[in-house]
Order: C-alpha cells, then structure tokens, then sequence
C-alpha cells in the first residue's frame, strides 16, 4: 500500500492548497524540498493534461514514489485563451504577470473581461495513470484586490461572490477554484483505490 504520496510543484501557493485539499487522506504528503537536488523539467507538452503527465511521470520515475503533479493556468476570452498554458512564463513575478496582463486588457469593457482558471491534476504511480481536470469561470478586474492566494488570484473576480479569489480564504477559494474541483475527484479516486488495496476482493 502506498504510504506516501509526492506532490510535485515547487509553486508555494499551489503546494498549500493541495496540502489541504488531500489532508483527510491516509497518506503523509511529500513536497519536493525532500527532493533538492533534481531538476525540473520543461513543459513541452501542447495542453495541460499533457503537461500534468510529463510532471507527474517525470517525478514518479526518479523517486519510484506515487506521485501527483498539476498544471494549471488562466485562459482569457479577450485575448484568444492567452496566457493559457503559458501562465508560470507570462512574466517574472506574480507582480510582472498581473501589470501585463492589465495592460493588455486597458481598453477591454467589463462585460468582456471574461476569464477561466483550469487546472488538470495527473496521479502517476506503477501500471498507474489517471487525469482529473477542474475549471472555474470569471472576470478579470481592472485592479487587484485581496492579498490571499497567489499568482493572478488578486484579479480574478469569481462573480457569485462578486470578490476576488485573493480576497477569499484558502478553503472558500478550494471550495469553487479549478484546483478544489480536480483535486475532489483525485481524492475520491485515492480513497476507493485504498480501500480496494486494504480490502482485496
Ligand atoms: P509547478 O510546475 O512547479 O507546479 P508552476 O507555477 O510553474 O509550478 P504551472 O506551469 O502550472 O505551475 O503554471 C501555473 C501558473 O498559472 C501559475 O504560476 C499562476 O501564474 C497561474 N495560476 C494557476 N493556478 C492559479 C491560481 O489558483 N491562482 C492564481 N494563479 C494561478
């Protein structure tokens, strides 16, 4: 029975959010500042599944560890589904990232300021490969607001709450964010498969 799961990011916001959403889980979560020394690796792939599975096998593969790995980003309408899978690239700081993105959108009315979060989640381990996928939809303000969360989470407002997800909590975010949804179905897929593994039939 696996015993221990890696979560494999180095994004510090992204690590904290996962860490909660597998807590209830029988396994010890690992991050990979256990893992210093290797490498990262590029992310060639041409979508976010594909991206997930490179991270997650990559992983697997040098720590022999079951592994999760995701690969998320924030599509905007306006600007043809940019940055998309580009997000982590689209500048140096979360800071950059948002003064590009705001000024890209200056001229861009409200009602067109429609955006998405995705995130899809790849579990890796042996003769194991699954994929969940989570997305929520919003609106790109015109300032940030909030100081929770990271990357764009200060511009992205999710409108039935009308706040921005930096202006939630970690667990309101969860509870609606593209990582809470992928993250919920990767859970349920771990619990049965623990069960099964405790309870061989
Ligand atoms: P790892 O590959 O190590 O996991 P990364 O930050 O490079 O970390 P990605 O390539 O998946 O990860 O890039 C995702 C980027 O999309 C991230 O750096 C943010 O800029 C943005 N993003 C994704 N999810 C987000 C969220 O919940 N809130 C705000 N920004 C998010």
């Amino acid at each position: 029975m696996p015993e221990k799961l890696l979560i494999a990011t180095r994004n510090r916001g992204k690590w904290e959010e996962i860490r909660e959403l597998l807590a209830d889980l029988p396994l010890a979560l690992i991050g990979l500042d256990e893992f210093p020394h290797l490498p990262d690796i590029p992310e060639s792939g041409s979508t976010f599944e594909e991206n997930a599975l490179l991270k997650a096998r990559f992983f697997h593969e040098q720590t022999g560890m079951l592994t999760v790995a995701e690969d998320s980003g924030l599509e905007v309408e306006a600007l043809g589904g940019a940055p998309g899978l580009f997000s982590a690239r689209y500048g140096r700081s979360d800071a950059e990232r948002i003064a590009r993105l705001l000024a890209e959108l200056r001229d861009v009315p409200t009602e067109q300021r429609t955006a998405r979060f995705v995130c899809v989640a790849a579990l890796v381990g042996p003769h194991l490969e699954r994929t969940f996928a989570g997305e929520v939809h919003g609106r790109i303000r015109t300032a940030p607001a909030g100081a929770n969360g990271f990357g764009f989470d200060p511009v992205f407002e999710y409108p039935p709450l009308g706040k921005t997800f930096a202006e939630l909590t970690r667990s309101e975010k969860s509870a609606v964010s593209h990582r809470g949804r992928a993250f919920r179905q990767l859970r349920e897929f771990l619990v049965l498969l623990l069960e099964r593994e405790r309870n061989p039939s």
